[in-house]
């Protein structure tokens, strides 16, 4: 038995059943049941309408070809998803990951994951998550648009500004949304807020590439504030990853006092003792598309070692876990506690394995998880379709203030939810039970056929 209660364990056996071999999905499914012990016991009514049941099966799963021919002529061929997986407060919301990675257990994990975020942001957006097994790595931007066409000739039939509104994550960034959109407006012939992350030019929302990597900073800084009293200022922060999220982490963290030492992609990490250069990472990584190893050769005193799970055993007061799923092992936790870090906060989707979370907790690190404290890439891509409903444009400052009082609020709710369900200091428990209710009571309202 995994779960005190029998109900629970019901529901998870059913899921293991159901989802054969999909690690990253169960892992997810299962965090979620863990937090739920409390809610069940208190909450017959959820129970009763099948509520946990019905809200670990998507409501849509859709698989598709999609074929693109190489600059060589060469026929490829990927397959695409989009899993759209709850609809009761909003219309499905999330990311599209292009990334060799990708298979159903992963963007089934991210959509269900996505469901709790999207809820904890207050905004009226559902749980969704899409992407292809397509890696934009080494391919030319003639390939990444044919790819993006093909991709979007099919994803245009299940998606719209009312329906569900994908986004980037992994793989898909500016160049990436704005071939989708391109292709999108030409099939549908109409002008709408169907993707979010959009250029500035055609509909993009001021603070939307920094929101991801700024928000997690807002909400550690808040959550240092609230459980030790402390900041930023003066702490040493190790970061892995080096993509959008990491690099805007970076300068917040920065501009809040903090000492950014380290970065990674999935070759190695860099250490600059000196605290990162954020200019020379936009550089290589944003307009070069190069490699994080290129960073020792333009700045004296840093170093490069090759393989990216090492980064972990630098000594730091705060750690960002912001590349990817199960990136920081118990191993590494360990490490990390016995260099006294003394809070870790997920940029990434699920970066720490329920072992590493557990160590965490038990050594009275506070860990935020990261449906809590990678919110704000989302919120701010809800900011983005109400600036495109209402037509216009907010300024950086109005969309960057909205962003830090909505992070606020994610962290004193989830910190709530666990006091009241008997967990004070759980932000896990307090970001899932918060997430959950929410979208539970919106199940209940709308009858049995959501
Ligand atoms: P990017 O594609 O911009 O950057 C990804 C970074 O992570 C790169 O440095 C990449 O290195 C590294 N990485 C990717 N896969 C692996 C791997 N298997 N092992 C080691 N390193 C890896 O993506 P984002 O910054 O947008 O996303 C990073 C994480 O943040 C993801 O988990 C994503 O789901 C999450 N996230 C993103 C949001 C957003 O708004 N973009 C919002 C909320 C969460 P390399 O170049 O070598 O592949
Ligand atoms: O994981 C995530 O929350 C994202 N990749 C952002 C999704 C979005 O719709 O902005």
């Amino acid at each position: 038995m995994e779960f005190k209660n029998e109900y629970l364990q019901g529901v998870y056996d059913k899921v293991c059943q159901r989802n054969p071999g999909e690690k990253e999905f169960l892992q997810a499914v299962k965090e979620v049941l863990e937090s739920l012990e409390p809610v069940v016991e208190k909450r017959p009514d959820i129970v009763e309408a099948g509520v946990i049941d019905r809200i670990v099966e998507p409501e849509r799963q859709i698989i598709f070809r999609v074929p693109w021919v190489d600059d060589n002529g060469k026929v490829q061929v990927n397959r695409g998803f989009r899993v759209q997986f709850n609809s009761a407060i909003g219309p499905y919301k999330g990311g599209l990951r292009l990334h060799p990675s990708v298979c159903a257990s992963v963007i089934k994990f991210l959509g269900f994951e996505q469901i709790f975020k999207n809820s904890l942001t207050g905004l009226p957006i559902g749980g969704g998550k899409g992407g292809s097994d397509f890696d934009p790595k080494g391919k030319s931007d003639a390939e990444v648009m044919r790819f993006c066409q093909s991709f979007m000739t099919e994803l245009c039939k299940h998606i719209g500004a009312d329906t569900d509104v994908p986004a980037g994550d992994i793989g898909t960034g500016a160049r990436e949304i704005g071939f989708m959109y391109g292709q999108y407006k030409r099939l549908r012939n109409e002008f709408t807020g169907v993707l979010t992350g959009k250029g500035l030019s055609y509909g993009g929302s001021l603070a939307r590439t920094e929101a991801t990597g700024y928000g997690l900073c807002y909400y550690t800084a808040e959550m240092l504030k609230c459980m030790k009293n402390d900041s930023f200022q003066g702490k040493t922060v190790v970061i892995s990853g080096s993509g959008n999220v990491a690099i805007y982490a970076t300068q917040k963290a920065t501009e809040l006092g903090g000492k950014v030492v380290a970065l990674s992609d999935s070759n190695g990490y860099i250490y600059d003792p000196n605290g990162v250069d954020l200019a020379v990472v936009k550089q290589i990584k944003e307009v070069e598309r190069g490699r994080i190893k290129e960073y020792c050769n333009r700045v004296q005193g840093a170093t490069y070692t090759e393989g990216c799970k090492g980064i972990w055993t630098i000594k730091c007061d705060i750690a960002l876990p912001c590349a990817t799923q199960n990136e920081l092992d118990g191993e590494s936790a360990d490490i990390l506690i016995k260099n006294g870090v003394m809070a870790v906060a997920e940029g990434a989707n699920m970066p720490s394995t329920p072992d590493a979370v557990e160590k965490f907790q038990a050594a009275g690190v506070l860990f935020g998880p990261a449906k809590a404290a990678n919110a704000g890439g989302v919120a701010t891509s809800a900011l983005e379709m109400s600036q495109n409903s209402e037509r216009l444009s907010w300024t950086f400052e109005e969309v960057d203030s909205k962003l830090k009082n909505i992070m606020i609020n994610i962290f004193h709710n989830s910190y709530d939810a666990a006091k009241e369900y008997g967990m004070e200091g759980n932000l896990v428990a307090g970001a899932n039970i918060a997430g959950f209710l929410k979208v539970a009571d919106a199940m209940l309202w709308q009858g049995i056929s959501y």
